[in-house]
């Protein structure tokens, strides 16, 4: 699919999204969601792509919210269009076969919070900005950001931030546990990647098992969630990769993942 307001870029192993807006701060429009719903697809159908960073393009701006101008045209319906895709699309994150990695590098708000917390963790510049600034015009979150935000950092923070719309700095981020590390705005990108890399170079069928566990295992007790760890091992142990990370120990070599599984 060609793209217009998203960038797609597939390389050794890791693909990168960048919301591509950066007049508007990265604002999410309803063609921004459709177009990051498809290349989640294109980069789940690249058998070579096995991690994913999240990012916008500028300086300024990850993403600055929901398109506050399209949004006020909305009519109720197209509202709750736009609130189903957008939550279709952030399930979509959580549930795609690849951990995705959101490199934060500058204003966060709103969607642009919620569509961070959906990855599977943060970096963030030293200039990054998050909060839940929707009550300031009269509205709540919609892409699911009082429930992961919640989830995420506890319940006392989620109603504080989302209840006064206060605007943190990426240090609070860390300090709360939002954000995973920060990074120099230069270097927040090449952090990322080098990340990303690590993680490109362990076994598929186990980074996807540890994600869905972690993240299905998340919401039900604690005896459902290591029953899922039992089938998700099972089903780790199954693949090539398995027989070549102990093997590869045991031979005492490094270890060479193919795509399995
Ligand atoms: N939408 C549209 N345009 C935006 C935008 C946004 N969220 N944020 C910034 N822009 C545009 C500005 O209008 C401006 O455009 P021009 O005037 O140049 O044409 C350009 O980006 C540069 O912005 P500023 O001139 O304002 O730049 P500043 O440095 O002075 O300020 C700022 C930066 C990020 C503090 C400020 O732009 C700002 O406060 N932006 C709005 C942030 C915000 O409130 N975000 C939350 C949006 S609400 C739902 C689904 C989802 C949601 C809700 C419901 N369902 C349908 C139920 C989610 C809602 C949200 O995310």
């Amino acid at each position: 699919m060609a793209y217009e307001l998203i960038l797609l870029e597939m390389a050794d192993g890791i693909a990168t999204i960048s919301v591509n807006r950066p007049k508007a701060l990265n604002a999410l429009n309803p063609q921004v969601v459709e177009e990051i719903g498809a290349a989640l697809k294109e980069i789940g159908a690249n058998p070579e792509v096995r991690v994913a960073i999240l990012t916008g393009t500028g300086d300024k701006a990850f993403v600055a919210g929901a398109d506050i101008g399209s949004m006020a045209q909305m009519t109720a319906l197209e509202a709750k269009r736009f609130s189903a895709a957008g939550q279709e699309v952030l399930l979509a994150m959580e549930s795609a076969e690849f951990p995705i990695i959101a490199a934060v590098n500058g204003f966060a708000l709103g969607g642009g919070t919620e569509i961070a917390m959906a990855c599977d963790f943060i970096y963030a510049s030293e200039n990054a900005k998050f909060g839940q600034p929707e009550i300031n015009l009269g509205i709540i979150p919609g892409f699911g950001g009082t429930q992961r935000l919640a989830r995420l950092v506890g319940k006392g923070w989620a109603r504080e931030l989302c209840l006064t719309g206060a605007i943190i700095s990426a240090q609070e981020a860390k300090e709360i546990g939002l954000v995973n590390k920060v990074f120099p705005h230069d270097q927040l990108l090449a952090e990322a990647r080098k990340t990303a890399k690590l993680i490109a170079s362990k076994g598929r069928a186990a980074l996807r098992a540890i994600k869905h566990t972690v993240n299905r295992g998340y919401d039900v007790d604690l005896r459902n969630g290591c029953a899922m760890e039992v089938d998700a091992f099972a089903i780790a142990f199954t693949s090539p990769d398995a027989k070549e990370g102990l093997n590869a120990f045991l031979e005492k070599r490094k270890p060479e993942f193919k795509a399995g599984l």
